[in-house]
């Protein structure tokens, strides 16, 4: 742990300094220019923001330290050889800016099992709602109860100096990505499972072992949870998760806060929740079409059903991507190597082949190609995961990962407050000489 905290501090000094010297030398260089549409349409295409640990090209998806999830699947250490990269690498590597070896994500791991406990009463905080409240907000709830063990906000009560900021942040990260799969696994059993907890397993890695307290031990499964803990992680700064939570880092709200924040974000359809609206959707299109395997002729009238009744086609689209998305292609090649018959899967491969034509006829989609919503929830049924309300609490343990080493990165560069300038209409028309 001292060790890796340590290489993140002379990383974060080395930058920091880079820094320094860039914004002395170039500090007014103008990097672009915004118009007027933009901030009424989303601040599409602004840059705004800096986020050290992935950067999002829109034809070649995202890159984590310059790596693509192609390349990341080969050079990631893996809990099996041949098998998917362990996630907790990935953390590792977003954190530092190395790829670890094998013997140090092993000791990660073995950090964060020994760092998982959480306290009674967040479990008790949790169960006091009701079983139909959504399994996302159960998951913020937890995360919330559990902020009263903020090292951060211990800390700052205590009179912290600015200069140890990056550490607390850096020990409550730590504890939060070790205790998350413990909340999430919860939030699943109390849901689905009559409340039958089941025990960690503290000989195997971060993924492994949620899979294993979710109540899912086939191996397979396990293997895809890390392909899917890795594939969720980070995808810049700019989605409302991560600049979210970024942005209420920046008051020192402390990581526990800040990542809740973050994930109140996520639960929204336009965002992480589109994992569960895709399963529905087509659930409800098998339903309908009396079908489990909907001919390509029966999903394109299903589409132009949905879109005809001012619906989005979840799964489909994005703000920045302009390609089929490259997590949406590790998904499909899991497909293909695992379970290259299963029918809800095939129904998947189908409606990628289907809907981006509809949706390019409508002139005003920017990216008719699926996203990673498109695909995940078509696995995670196929090994009994039917539960598609939980499926964006997996989304959110995965994000932690991103949104989290981001936040190291915040403070350890002493980002300052953020606090952008807004205007009325009115203003606008004054600027136009429109009034
Ligand atoms: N189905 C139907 N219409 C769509 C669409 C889709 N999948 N994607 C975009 N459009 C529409 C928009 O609603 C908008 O219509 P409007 O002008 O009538 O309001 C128009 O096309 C232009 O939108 P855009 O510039 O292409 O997209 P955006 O950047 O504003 O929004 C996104 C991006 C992802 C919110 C949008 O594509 C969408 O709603 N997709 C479906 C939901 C989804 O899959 N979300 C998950 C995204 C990934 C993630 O965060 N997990």
């Amino acid at each position: 742990m001292e060790m890796l905290k340590q290489k993140f501090k002379a990383q974060a000094d080395k930058l920091g300094e880079e820094i320094k010297q860039i914004l002395k030398e170039h500090g007014d260089t103008v990097i672009g220019e915004i118009k007027l549409s933009q901030i009424y349409q989303g601040m599409r295409g602004m840059i705004a923001l800096i986020s050290e640990t992935s950067l999002l090209d829109a034809q070649d998806g995202i890159r984590f330290r310059r790596h693509t999830i192609d390349e990341l699947r080969q050079k990631l250490p893996k809990a099996k050889e041949g098998g998917e990269p362990l996630p907790e690498a990935l953390f590792y590597l977003m954190l530092v800016g190395e790829i670890p070896t094998k013997e140090e994500v092993d000791t990660l791991s073995a950090i964060l099992q020994r760092r998982s406990h959480v306290p009674m009463y967040v479990y008790e905080t949790m169960k006091a709602l009701p079983t139909e409240t959504h399994p996302m907000t159960m998951f913020v709830v937890g995360i919330m109860a559990l902020q009263a063990e903020s090292v951060f906000a211990k800390r700052y009560a205590a009179g912290m100096s600015k200069k140890d900021y990056w550490e607390a942040t850096f020990e409550d990260t730590l504890d939060l990505i070790a205790r998350i799969p413990h909340i999430a696994a919860y939030v699943y059993r109390r849901k689905y499972k009559e409340g039958k907890i089941l025990h960690p397993d503290g000989l195997l890695d971060w993924a492994g072992n949620f899979a294993h307290m979710l109540g899912y031990d086939d191996e397979e499964f396990k293997e895809l949870m890390r392909l899917y803990m890795v594939i969720h992680a980070d995808h810049e700064g700019g989605n409302v998760s991560a600049h979210t939570t970024h942005l209420v880092g920046s008051a020192l709200s402390d990581p526990y806060l800040s990542y809740a924040a973050g994930m109140n974000g996520l639960a929204g359809p336009l965002h992480g929740l589109a994992n569960q609206e895709v399963i529905k959707w087509i659930f409800e299109m098998q339903r309908e079409l009396k079908t489990e395997s909907p001919t390509s002729e029966q999903i394109k009238q299903y589409v132009e059903k949905t879109l005809a009744e001012g619906k989005v086609v979840p799964g489909y689209g994005h703000a920045v991507l302009r390609k089929t998305d490259p997590r949406f292609i590790a998904q499909m090649e899991f497909g293909k190597k695992h379970m290259p018959d299963d029918p809800l899967v095939n129904t998947v491969w189908r409606i990628y082949e289907t809907v981006p034509p509809i949706l390019q006829s409508l002139g005003k989609v920017k990216n008719p190609w699926p996203n990673v919503d498109a695909h995940s929830g078509a696995l995670l049924v196929h090994y009994g995961l039917v539960e598609y309300e939980y499926y964006t609490v997996l989304f959110a343990v995965s994000r932690a990962l991103g949104v989290l080493s981001s936040l190291c990165w915040d403070r350890a560069l002493g980002m300052p407050i953020e606090r952008p300038k807004s205007v009325t209409t009115a203003a606008v028309k004054r600027w136009l000489n429109k009034e």
